[in-house]
């Protein structure tokens, strides 16, 4: 048996986009994929709110979530592995948080962050050969958001 298709009519969704500044100049891009796909899916209303970097990524994705004003939350960010293991600690923590705000509130909270070893490496997933990571995850929130609907 085969996946059913996803529902990403986004008619009926309100996104809040939770933006990292830190490598803006991937972060930026990964936005505009994210909002490419925000209006080819027809997301009703969305907000983007930057924050400085991945690792407050998951305290603002949880108060977003909790605002009620948001069916789907989606954070973008890029962390590149540099000299020391500090870029670890960021992405452990930005993925365990934004699943814990997820899970705490019954909002998707989507894992748009790029964890990449080189700058180019996540150049290639901002809208180079390897697509546009914010735009997946854009289709990611809407599937989602529509989903729990049913269930
Ligand atoms: C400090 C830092 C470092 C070294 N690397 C990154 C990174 O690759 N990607 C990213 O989004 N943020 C990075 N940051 C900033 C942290 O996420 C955070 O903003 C600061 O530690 C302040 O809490």
């Amino acid at each position: 048996m085969s996946a059913p298709t996803p529902n990403v009519d986004g008619s009926n969704v309100r996104i809040a986009l939770i933006v990292a500044r830190f490598n803006e100049h991937v972060t930026s891009r990964l936005l505009d994929g994210a909002l490419a796909a925000v209006a080819r899916h027809g997301v009703k209303e969305h907000d983007v709110f930057w924050v400085p970097g991945s690792f407050e990524l998951p305290l603002v994705a949880l108060q977003a979530a909790l605002s009620t004003q948001y069916d789907a939350i989606v954070c973008l960010g890029a962390i590149i592995r540099h000299e020391t293991d500090h870029y670890l600690h960021i992405a452990t923590q930005a993925a365990a948080g934004i699943q814990n705000a997820a899970l705490d509130t019954g909002i998707p909270c989507i894992f748009g962050v790029l964890t990449c070893d080189t700058e180019e490496q996540a150049l290639a997933r901002a809208g180079g050969a390897q697509g546009n990571k914010g735009s997946d995850a854009v289709e990611a929130a809407i599937e989602t958001a529509n989903l729990l609907r049913t269930i």
